[in-house]
């Protein structure tokens, strides 16, 4: 359990990274109260100053050490060290929110999404999952459409930026960017065929059943946080060459008839939802608008002619705000509400 303080100490574990980094502004942006900041890398980073609330932070190594006294530890470091040093950090008192898929299937572990299932967090034992980026994205605009109309089947196919893959991703496309147009080879180190000016149908690695574990990540988890096995979940995910912002064409069955009108209705007074839906004028959700806001955009709102009950929708969020940092300092603004 997490004692009511006024102010708390917080580590981030993978502070240099592109999630780590978003997580310490997101920080200070909401004024989360943060009495000790801990960022917390790998021994490449260690001695690295990151910059919080006016003052330059030392980066030191992730160790289980590292952890005595933090109240909670936001972890994106990759799944192999949640495994590693988040029980370690539970051990020391802290409450882990961890940002990788090593504990979202866990039974016993809440996976959760503010604006969806907050109060699954009161279940925890000392770890909260985040869910993948495009789960969050998604789930924030379909479960008010789930709770008026019940949602039977999702068919998603994802654009994924490359910043979803790390700092790595984001300096790969811009330096094959840079090389084609000065026509130059390319380097290939992060993904194995060329990204610029290119889609990717490859997120992850590919399981026995055809599908990437993205994919399964995304029928997993929304079962798990809708709460509901009931659901059919088929997806798609690609790779496109966007720097920020995932968007998504979703095609969802529903148990009852929603018109479009009412659904931009519904969608109009959801937590976190912005409506952006005026295609006469052009007006539909852009990764490039949505880059840096909090909410989700949701446009191309049209009932499916092809089935009695069906609409589409075109959603796009900020991946590494809602889809990973900010949900992840919202579910530590609920632990200390
Ligand atoms: P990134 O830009 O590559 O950053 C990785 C971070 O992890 C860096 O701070 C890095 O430190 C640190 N790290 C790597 N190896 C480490 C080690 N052995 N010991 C300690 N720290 C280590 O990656 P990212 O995009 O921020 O993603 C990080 C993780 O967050 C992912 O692996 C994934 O699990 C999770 N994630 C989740 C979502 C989501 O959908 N919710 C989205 C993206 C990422 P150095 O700078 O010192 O190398
Ligand atoms: O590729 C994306 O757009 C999202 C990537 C998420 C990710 C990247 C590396 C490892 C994850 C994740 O959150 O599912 C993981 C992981 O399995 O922890």
């Amino acid at each position: 359990m997490l004692t009511k303080k006024n102010k708390y100490v917080v580590a981030v574990a993978g502070a240099t990274g592109a999630v780590g980094r978003e997580m310490v502004s997101i920080l200070e942006e909401r004024d989360f109260p943060v009495s000790e900041l801990v960022p917390l890398a790998s021994e490449r980073s260690e001695g690295e100053r990151i910059e919080f609330c006016g003052k330059n932070v030392v980066v030191k190594r992730l160790t289980k050490d590292a952890f005595k006294g933090v109240d909670i530890a936001l972890f994106s470091a990759g799944g192999e060290r949640s495994l590693e040093f988040a029980p370690a950090a539970v051990q020391s008192g802290s409450i882990v929110i961890d940002n990788s898929s090593a504990f979202r299937m866990d039974p016993k572990v809440p996976l959760v999404v503010p604006e969806v299932n907050p109060h699954a967090i009161a279940g925890h034992s000392g770890i909260i999952a985040n869910p993948n980026c495009s789960t969050i994205g998604m789930l924030v605009a379909l479960k008010p459409l789930h709770d008026a109309a019940q949602i039977k089947r999702i068919v998603v196919t994802t654009f994924q930026s490359v910043s979803g893959t790390g700092k790595k991703a984001i300096d790969e496309l811009a330096q094959q960017v840079v090389a084609l147009l000065n026509f130059k080879d390319i380097e290939k180190k992060v993904y194995p065929h060329q990204i610029a000016f290119n889609c990717l149908p490859h997120i992850d690695a590919f399981l026995e059943n055809g599908y990437t574990k993205e994919e399964m990540k995304m029928v997993h988890e929304t079962k798990k946080i809708m709460e509901d096995d009931s659901i059919g979940v088929t997806a798609t995910t690609v790779r496109v060459p966007v720097f920020r912002c995932h968007s998504e064409s979703v095609n969802i069955e529903t148990e009852k008839k929603l018109t479009a009108n009412e659904a931009r209705a519904i969608l109009s007074a959801a937590p976190g939802v912005l409506v952006y839906d005026d295609p006469k004028r052009n007006i539909y959700p852009l990764a490039i608008d949505v880059s840096g806001k909090d909410e989700t955009y949701v446009g191309r709102i049209r009932e499916d002619e092809s089935i009695p009950n069906g609409l589409n929708l075109w959603i796009v969020s900020d991946n590494l705000r809602k889809g990973a940092a900010l949900n992840a300092v919202q579910i530590a603004e609920e632990l200390i509400r």
